[in-house]
């Protein structure tokens, strides 16, 4: 003792408090009479911010020196929630810090709610993206997220009047404590212009960009901690400015108000997250984000290699890049410009170094949002990759050519270019060919791509197609959200579960112990009640703790199929009307999600359930028995108290449609049971828990096709069942919406005129599966079984699971120890 610890790495208690109030002073400039819960926010994650950089500047020295494989996961979209939390789960501090917080008389939990959580994206595969960087951090897999430091992320949502108003993500305002710009790394990013093809000094044929504008990236990073371990890798985002001397002093010299114009349209592109999740609208804008973000992200891996002295002809050896989607797919034409125009390779090396750094995940089957530019915006933003693309397409249709003679129709399915009408770039058909290796995220999606989406590429190249069913991160989504669980598995099976999620079984020993389960209750309970008291806060609404919590959270699309939950909400409704009496299990039914700006159908659904929530709360025919609850501005924060409270997780997409989800996944781990459709990765969640612990309804995604193809009639659905029949009348009658029955006509037409999303051919399955729901409920020895059953299956769904497949299988990429020697 006496030994006084170092003030910025020091873990214990007592070094702890003391630079936490050092922060207050000397960062914040405040004392405790003074200091705002903002300011005590800052003055923590200041703390800890410290105690990363030890950990990601040691990272950082043994991979330089030992010059290792890494992977660059590039996503325009990293969700990555609020990150002090996380940081003191990972750091394995969360307790130690809570209690020297509170012997300071503050209260931790209301410290993190003060942190703006950076939503830099919509919904599942930027929250994908932030699990994977967790788990490649514990993993310790060397790796550097890449995207774009959106000043405005996903906007925050309001409701008036029940319809979702958007407000601007300000998330940036009080200043970001865990990002480090770097403008020493600045790049340069050409836009517009055209080409030159010319002969050089040495008399060779070259060709050379000639753009009409230039903006400088400047990286911002954010140091990603694996969890127990000192491994802390790096999210790289990239921030547009206008460079010092593009077009100012050589001509808008005097033009005072031009040259600051040039500089608003320059930080235009890095200024806003598109909302959209759903349609490609070709808006040049999004494109140039797009390119932007690549372009900087390969000059700095070519800076990196460089660096560590190796040549560009190991590019594909030192980095392994995934592309998140199609966002990030023009990096196949870029990577070949910079090696042959900027460092002079031969095509032909050049190609082969593209296909084997480059593999390309899939998230979606939907036609809508595949991503598709017309050639001429192309052209006009990236005129030397649309040239690439062209000379790509010529030796890519030979090859197919080669493989299938006289097949016309399948060149003009496969080209880069789809000229069946307007010519478009076909994003998903380059990122195709430049990779070696091309995977959805579930298994029924991968097959439903080789079938359908993907079917001439995977008949072309079979071998490049594999599966990799997404996965979760559970330091995030149990450890640090719902403690209480955590601490009573930790109790019966040890911690390691925490880092091997397969262990959570030996939790099956306990499903029939009385005294667990009452625990395993006691701690639902608990949860249900803390979400029961932030719905009373923010709706004004009284919930009981002892319905089942019946929660849809996700974003408003057609296809994810709100709309039916709140097809049973109201046939639950009219049996209360028709016979007062009833038995019915009681339930609060709970939504969140926010709806693409744009999206009229999605919004009007959203409109509809604080309408019939407005009516079915205070009818007292009802009697407690049902409420209905829309929790504004779903996000990760929101997330993360939703999760743990959940009796009954709703899946309900139609088959076919949702690749994977993922909150799927994250419900169950923490005791949710769920009602779903054979979509995405519920079907793989009910081969491991068990047929029996899992509520199926509905059509399979071969009966959907089967059913489209031999013509479907919704009406005779609806003539043939009654209560089906009272619930849409119910809505179309203006019951609702105090008699306007112009209000939610397009919804109720479009169920029975077309119902793409076959929800009334679902209907009967669903309320029947329902039924049972409220059935197991009442036997709780039945239920908390089933749902303790849940979460120790849910091993497989870790995605630490997912990146071990990931690196096996695609990257070829091993673990790096760091220890700390500084
Ligand atoms: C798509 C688009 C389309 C073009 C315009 C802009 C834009 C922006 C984002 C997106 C993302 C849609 C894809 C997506 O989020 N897919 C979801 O990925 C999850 C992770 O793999 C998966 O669990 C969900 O099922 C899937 O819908």
């Amino acid at each position: 003792e006496g030994y006084l610890e170092d003030g910025r790495t020091g873990m214990s208690p007592s070094t702890l408090k003391r630079a936490f109030l050092n922060n207050l002073f000397y960062v914040q400039g405040k004392f405790k009479a003074l200091a705002t819960p903002n300011d005590y926010y800052m003055a923590l994650a200041y703390a800890i911010r410290d105690r990363l950089l030890q950990r990601w500047i040691n990272t950082a020295a043994i991979y330089t020196a030992q010059g290792s494989r890494t992977v660059a996961y590039f996503s325009a979209e990293f969700l990555m929630g609020p990150h002090l939390g996380n940081n003191l789960i990972n750091l394995d501090i969360y307790k130690d810090v809570e209690k020297g917080i509170a012997e300071m008389g503050l209260n931790l939990g209301e410290l993190l709610e003060q942190e703006e959580e950076p939503g830099l994206g919509n919904g599942g595969l930027g929250r994908l993206a932030a699990c994977y960087l967790d788990s490649l951090a514990t993993l310790e897999i060397p790796s550097l997220g890449y995207g774009i430091r959106y000043e405005f992320g996903i906007f925050d949502q309001e409701i008036e009047d029940g319809w979702q108003v958007e407000i601007t993500d300000k998330w940036l305002r009080f200043g970001n404590p865990w990002e480090i710009a770097r403008p020493e790394w600045a790049v340069e990013v050409k836009l517009g212009g055209h080409t030159d093809h010319y002969v050089d000094d040495h008399g060779r044929y070259r060709i050379r960009w000639v753009p009409d504008q230039q903006v400088t990236g400047i990286p911002y990073d954010t140091p990603i901690l694996g969890c127990q371990t000192n491994t802390a890798n790096t999210l790289r985002l990239w921030t547009a400015e206008a460079p010092e001397s593009f077009n100012f002093n050589a001509f808008n010299s005097g033009d005072y108000l031009g040259a600051v114009y040039e500089k608003v349209v320059s930080e235009n592109i890095s200024k806003v997250l598109y909302p959209n999740d759903d349609s490609s609208q070709g808006k040049k804008l999004r494109l140039t984000q797009q390119y932007f973000f690549v372009s900087c992200s390969l000059q700095d891996m070519i800076r990196i290699l460089v660096g560590q002295e190796l040549p560009l002809e190991k590019f594909h050896e030192k980095f392994a890049v995934q592309l998140n989607d199609t966002h990030p797919a023009i990096a196949v034409a870029e990577l070949m410009r910079l090696l042959i125009d900027m460092h002079h390779m031969s095509w032909d090396s050049a190609w082969s170094i593209t296909q084997r750094t480059f593999a390309y995940t899939n998230h979606t089957l939907l036609p809508e949002a595949l991503e598709r530019w017309p050639v001429e915006l192309f052209g006009s933003l990236l005129p030397r990759h649309l040239e690439i693309i062209y000379e790509l397409n010529d030796r890519f249709l030979d090859e197919v050519r080669i493989k299938f003679p006289e097949d016309d129709s399948r060149l003009s399915r496969m080209s880069l270019i789809d000229e069946s009408g307007e010519r478009y770039v076909r994003m998903a058909h380059l990122a195709c060919v430049g990779s070696h290796a091309i995977n959805g995220v579930a298994a029924l999606h991968t097959e439903l791509l080789k079938q359908d989406v993907l079917y001439d590429f995977y008949q072309m190249y079979p071998g490049k197609f594999q599966n990799k069913t997404n996965g979760v991160t559970p330091r995030r989504f149990m450890v640090l959200s719902n403690p209480a669980l955590t601490e009573l598995v930790t109790s019966k099976i040890g911690d390691t579960w925490i880092k091997n999620l397969g262990e959570l079984q030996k939790l099956e020993a306990w499903a029939d112990n009385p005294e667990f389960q009452q625990q395993w209750r006691q701690i639902k309970q608990a949860n249900k009640q803390e979400l029961a008291a932030y719905i009373q806060k923010h709706n004004g609404i009284i919930v009981d703790p002892n319905s089942i919590f019946d929660i849809l959270a996700k974003r408003f699309h057609e296809y994810k199929r709100q709309y039916l939950d709140l097809l049973h909400i109201v046939t639950l409704y009219n049996r209360i009307k028709a016979n007062p009496d009833i038995e019915i299990t009681p339930r609060t039914f709970i939504f969140g999600g926010k709806a693409a700006p744009g999206y009229f159908m999605a919004k009007l659904i959203i409109k509809l359930i604080n309408s019939v929530a407005d009516v079915i709360n205070r009818d007292p025919d009802v009697r407690g028995r049902l409420k209905v609850v829309f929790l504004k501005n779903y996000n990760v924060k929101l997330a993360q108290r939703i999760y743990p409270a959940a009796d009954l997780s709703e899946q309900i997409s139609t088959a076919g449609k949702e690749a994977s989800g993922t909150g799927n996944m994250k419900f169950a781990l923490n005791g949710a049971l769920t009602i779903g459709t054979l979509d995405g990765a519920n079907v793989e969640i009910r081969e491991e828990v068990g047929a029996e612990n899992f509520f199926l309804f509905g059509l399979t995604a071969e009966q959907v096709y089967a059913k489209r193809a031999s013509g479907y009639n919704p009406m005779e659905y609806y003539n043939s069942n009654a209560e089906l029949r009272l619930a849409l009348d119910r809505i179309a009658s203006g019951f609702f919406s105090h008699g306007d029955t112009e209000l939610f006509k397009p919804l109720v037409d479009s169920l029975l005129h077309h119902d793409q999303y076959f929800l009334l051919a679902d209907y009967q399955s669903y309320i029947d599966c329902q039924e049972q729901v409220g059935l197991a409920y009442r036997d709780q020895d039945r239920w908390t079984h089933m749902s303790i059953l849940n979460a120790a299956r849910m091993g497989k769904f870790s995605s630490d699971r997912s990146i071990q497949d990931y690196c096996r299988e695609i990257w070829k990429v091993e673990p790096v120890t760091i220890t700390l020697e500084n």
